[in-house]
């Protein structure tokens, strides 16, 4: 049996934020949602769309509450700008855990242009450090759980593993002493979505060790897949599903691409090798660490959450075999390692008792049960990728004064 808590989800109207609200509320926690649906305004601004027809916040919760009986809170509330109403709205809940899912997480808007590169700054370390200082301040003691990336520790690899955050280090000091250090694994990332994500750990480490607030700090891969057990349970709880170039994820988007017959777009050679989960196991992983928060030792829990390192030209193969499509490589709009190793310790999960679902066992699902299902809704002007990384990509020059 589930301890209950109370948690409050900030960003809990997203992608990965709504099925862990249902999730955790199905597991009888008292769940509160903290959204400004920025997502929902930003899909406006680009012209762009969920696959799958999501209903608005209001109307989620409604046919939560008639289909089960558990009621989940709202506040529309931006966590980066409202620091009084981020404030009232802790003081009044007394959360014992707040899962922190509220920024901007899409690395090709994030490089889109001046405006984007100062809003994706602004919100993500403004959120980040409004929930810290808000907790420091009022002597609250909620257990923080961040979502953050893999793309932190960078994509340069040649096949080390890399471990739960952590790199220990051992210096060669005088008269043959060695200094043994146990560091924040060196950043390196790759947009500045994941530069803020980097930052935001320093963040961490600062409140950690200086107001002993508990973090666990989760590197997740990229996530995949769209329903869980709950958002299945009806078509008004259906979770979002991202395809367009900015915010549909890889795997994802050659899903829908295959459905509507577009060739699948490989960047490059495709060389490229990231981690992968999917969003059912997102879910789990989040009520596991919500149940297991760590010590109060000065110390950020870093938890690796992935399932599988796949790299990108295998699975557009593997997509393109299942569902008959063509693969296309095009010129890479990101400036990245064309090839790159990757191997991961998730060791912390898999002790926690994670059974991880494969892409062997959940892609075919995934493309009937969505892709082509909802295939009808595509908008074809949002498919190709735009967003380039540095200038020498953009066409045209020097912009206007
Ligand atoms: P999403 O954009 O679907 O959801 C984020 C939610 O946060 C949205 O509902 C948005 O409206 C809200 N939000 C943003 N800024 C806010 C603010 N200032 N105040 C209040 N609400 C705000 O993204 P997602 O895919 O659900 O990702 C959630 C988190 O998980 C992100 O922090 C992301 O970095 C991380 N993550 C996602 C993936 C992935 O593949 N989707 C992988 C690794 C990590
Ligand atoms: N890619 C293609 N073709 C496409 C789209 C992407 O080849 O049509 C390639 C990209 O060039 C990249 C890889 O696929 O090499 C992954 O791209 P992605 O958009 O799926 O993932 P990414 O930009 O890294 O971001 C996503 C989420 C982000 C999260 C991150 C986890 O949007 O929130 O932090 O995955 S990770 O990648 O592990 O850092």
């Amino acid at each position: 049996m589930t301890a209950t808590k109370k948690v409050l989800v900030i960003g809990g109207d997203g992608f990965c934020g709504w099925p862990t609200a249902l999730h955790l509320s199905e597991l009888g926690h008292e769940v509160v949602i903290a959204d400004n649906l920025s997502r929902r305004a930003i899909d406006a601004e680009l012209g762009a769309d969920s696959l799958t027809p999501i209903a608005s916040i209001e109307d989620r919760i409604a046919a939560w509450h008639e289909l089960t009986g558990k009621t989940i809170g709202f506040a529309r509330l931006d966590v980066a700008r409202d620091l009084a109403g981020l404030r009232t709205l802790m003081l009044s809940m007394q959360p014992d855990t707040v899962i922190h899912f509220g920024e901007q997480r899409a690395a090709p808007y994030s490089m889109k242009g001046l405006e984007q590169k100062v809003y994706t700054v602004d919100n993500n370390i403004s959120a980040t450090h409004n929930l810290l200082a808000v907790i420091a301040e009022t002597g609250l003691d909620p257990h923080v759980v961040h979502l953050g990336t893999m793309g932190v520790y960078g994509y340069d690899g040649d096949g080390l593993e890399i471990p739960e955050g952590y790199l220990t280090v051992f210096v060669p000091g005088d008269e043959n002493r060695m200094y043994k250090r146990d560091i924040l694994y060196p950043t390196n990332p790759g947009s500045v979505y994941h530069m803020t994500k980097s930052m935001d750990q320093l963040l961490f480490q600062f409140y950690a060790k200086n107001n002993m607030i508990r973090v666990t700090d989760l590197h997740q891969g990229i996530v995949w897949g769209t329903q869980t057990e709950e958002t299945r349970r009806d078509e008004r709880l259906i979770n979002r599903f991202d395809y367009d170039g900015d915010y549909g994820t890889v795997l994802n988007r050659f899903l829908m691409q295959a459905a509507v017959g577009h060739p699948l777009t490989v960047h490059g050679t495709g060389g490229q090798t990231r981690a992968f989960i999917h969003i059912q196991d997102t879910v789990r992983c989040i009520a596991l660490a919500v149940a297991n928060p760590p010590a109060r030792d000065g110390k950020v829990k870093i938890l690796n959450q992935m399932t599988e390192t796949h790299r990108v030209r295998d699975l557009a193969y593997l997509v393109a075999r299942i569902a008959g499509a063509e693969v296309a490589l095009v010129d890479n709009p990101r400036k990245e390692a064309a090839e790159n190793e990757l191997k991961v310790s998730n060791a912390t999960f898999l002790d926690l008792g994670l059974k991880p679902i494969t892409l062997a066992e959940g892609l075919l699902e995934e493309t009937v049960e969505i892709a082509a299902r909802y295939a009808h809704r595509h908008r074809a002007d949002s498919v190709p990728c735009v967003s380039v990384w540095t200038d020498a990509q953009k066409p045209g020059t020097v912009p206007a004064a």
